[in-house]
């Protein structure tokens, strides 16, 4: 492959060799993170090997074992769990291989961690629920424990239910596998028959909130219900700006300006330059009244009219192009 002109090595050749090992492939977010990785990747000539991830913590290990056998420059890991990774990342950091991690806790200083900011993501979304159903509500809540962003935002939960002591969680849900969504709305639709008064569901991963609006459809009480959630992509726009939506806010990154910039964290260590430990893609508040008034109907459209979703100034570097959206 021809290299990037001006970079420095091994990019300057081109052809560097980079795995993007994920825990999870399916759902809206994790393709378009993954289509962001592959952008940038082929902005940088890179040979990314992507390596797709089917939450299996067995699998996600083999990989990694896989990716520093074919001796890769560099390894983007996507989510997984920290606990059944230490070891195997610890071999490839040991080889010289360069690991960056996006949502997954591995606690290693040679290690820089990229993340959406959740603290202030689910902070934003808990401001806009007050905004709209005021501080008092029973409300639904999603989660599911162990995965780093879902942690951080509840740690938000927490401290926002202590704050505000009419906010009564009456059910608490939640499904994260290849068909989250719809383990999610089977949840949901029990949740929501046995508690009639939930009138807030807060449902921080799209495919949470997409699960909690098709049980509220279903029961015919989308009318009753208001779904805030995290992530957005071209569906999640049709589905909070169709008429009579229960999903009336979300707050998010676009996931593929997320991908391209865990790339360019990659290729900086490889390079031999500086990385901050902790790299934050902030994240933007999108109501559904926003998004109707803007006429905004994809990702694409998002992109044009707010910056953050076209690119980030996130770990870049002269030679690395990071226009590619
Ligand atoms: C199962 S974890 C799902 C979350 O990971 C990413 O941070 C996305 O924002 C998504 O909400």
């Amino acid at each position: 492959a021809d290299g990037v002109s001006g970079a420095p090595a091994p990019f300057d050749k081109g052809g560097v060799k980079v795995a993007l090992i994920s825990y999870i492939s399916a759902g809206d977010f994790f393709q378009a993170y993954q289509a962001g990785a592959e952008a940038q990747a082929k902005a940088l000539a890179i040979d990314l090997r992507v390596f797709p991830g089917r939450q299996d913590a067995a699998a996600q290990r083999e990989q990694i074992l896989q990716a520093i056998n074919l001796g890769v420059s560099a390894i983007v890991i996507d989510h997984g769990l920290p606990e059944s990774l230490g070891d195997v990342v610890q071999q490839a950091l040991d080889k010289g291989i360069k690991v960056v991690a996006f949502d997954v806790n591995l606690n290693n200083p040679k290690i820089p961690q990229v993340e959406q900011s959740d603290h202030e993501l689910a902070d934003l979304a808990l401001k806009q629920v007050v905004k709209e159903n005021g501080d008092s509500f029973k409300a639904g809540y999603v989660y599911v424990a162990g995965f780093a962003p879902l942690d951080r935002r509840n740690e938000v939960w927490d401290s926002f239910k202590k704050q505000n002591a009419g906010v009564v969680e009456k059910a608490r849900f939640g499904n994260v596998s290849d068909t989250t969504a719809t383990s999610t709305a089977d949840q949901a639709k029990a949740a929501l028959t046995a508690n009639p008064d939930i009138t807030v569901v807060f449902a921080p991963y799209d495919e949470f909130a997409r699960g909690v609006k098709l049980a509220a459809t279903d029961l015919g009480i989308a009318n009753k219900l208001k779904i805030y959630s995290a992530d957005v992509s071209t569906a999640d726009i049709q589905e909070i700006t169709e008429p009579g939506s229960p999903w009336v806010a979300t707050v998010a990154t676009n996931p593929a300006v997320v991908g391209a910039v865990s790339i360019r964290a990659a290729a900086l260590q490889v390079a031999g330059q500086e990385v901050p430990h902790q790299i934050t893609v902030k994240p933007t508040l999108l109501t559904q009244d926003g998004l109707r008034a803007a006429g905004v109907k994809t990702i694409e459209e998002l992109a044009q009219k707010i910056p953050a979703f076209s690119t980030s100034d996130a770990v870049t570097a002269s030679w690395i192009p990071d226009k590619l959206f």
